[in-house]
């Protein structure tokens, strides 16, 4: 069974750019479901999996895929929001610079790909060839499957992580989540990781 991670912050932690009622939802509803859609799936086959990323890893498309993925975006997305999130440093700032020019450049191609992802899916920060780049995904769609790159920051632009506080301007979301709540410290961690060749943000193991 894998369990629903806690978010790493209290609920109205993140206001006002994402509410403590769109969290309630997003984290009590959505996420819930997809862990307990997941577990009910893996019980049916009859199977005790290792953890959640060989999960994914093994899913081909469909909704044991779509389950497990969305179980592990979400629970990487949460650690990539920060309440008062410093300014990206060392590493990681010149790494931002040499991709994009500076944090800025990165902004507008972060906007731009958040924006740009006809119907629900994803803007993630990669690692890939050394080198930081911006790609989306669709629905479940996630790097630890597709090989795009390793996953150094996420946003989730479903329409159920911003509608209640930003209606359909999901351009402003992107651009507030960015300003206020993008933590740098976690995408840091995950770049280190990337650059040590493994490790970075695992799920709990099941239990
Ligand atoms: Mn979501």
């Amino acid at each position: 069974m894998f369990v629903l991670p806690d978010l790493p912050y209290a609920q109205d932690a993140l206001e006002p750019v994402v509410s403590a009622r769109t969290l309630s939802f997003h984290h009590g509803k959505h996420h819930k479901a997809y862990v307990d859609t997941l577990n009910g799936l893996l019980k049916d086959k009859g199977e005790t999996p290792e953890s959640l990323e060989s999960v994914v890893a093994a899913a081909g498309p469909g909704k044991l895929f779509n389950n497990a993925a969305q179980a592990w975006n979400h629970a990487f997305f949460w650690h990539c929001m920060a309440p008062s999130p410093a300014r990206p440093s060392g590493d990681l700032a010149a790494a931002i610079d040499a991709a994009f020019g500076d944090l800025d450049g990165l902004k507008t191609k972060f906007v731009e790909t958040g924006a740009g992802q006809f119907g629900s899916g994803w803007a993630w920060l990669v690692w890939k060839d050394g080198a930081l780049k911006m790609v989306p995904s669709h629905d479940a769609g996630t790097p630890i499957a597709s090989g795009e790159g390793f996953p150094i920051l996420v946003c989730d632009v479903w329409e159920h992580a911003y509608y209640l506080d930003h209606q359909n301007n999901r351009k402003g979301f992107l651009e507030a989540w960015f300003d206020g709540l993008a933590n740098w410290d976690f995408a840091a961690s995950q770049l280190a990781a990337a650059k040590a060749g493994g490790g970075g943000y695992a799920y709990p193991a099941p239990r």
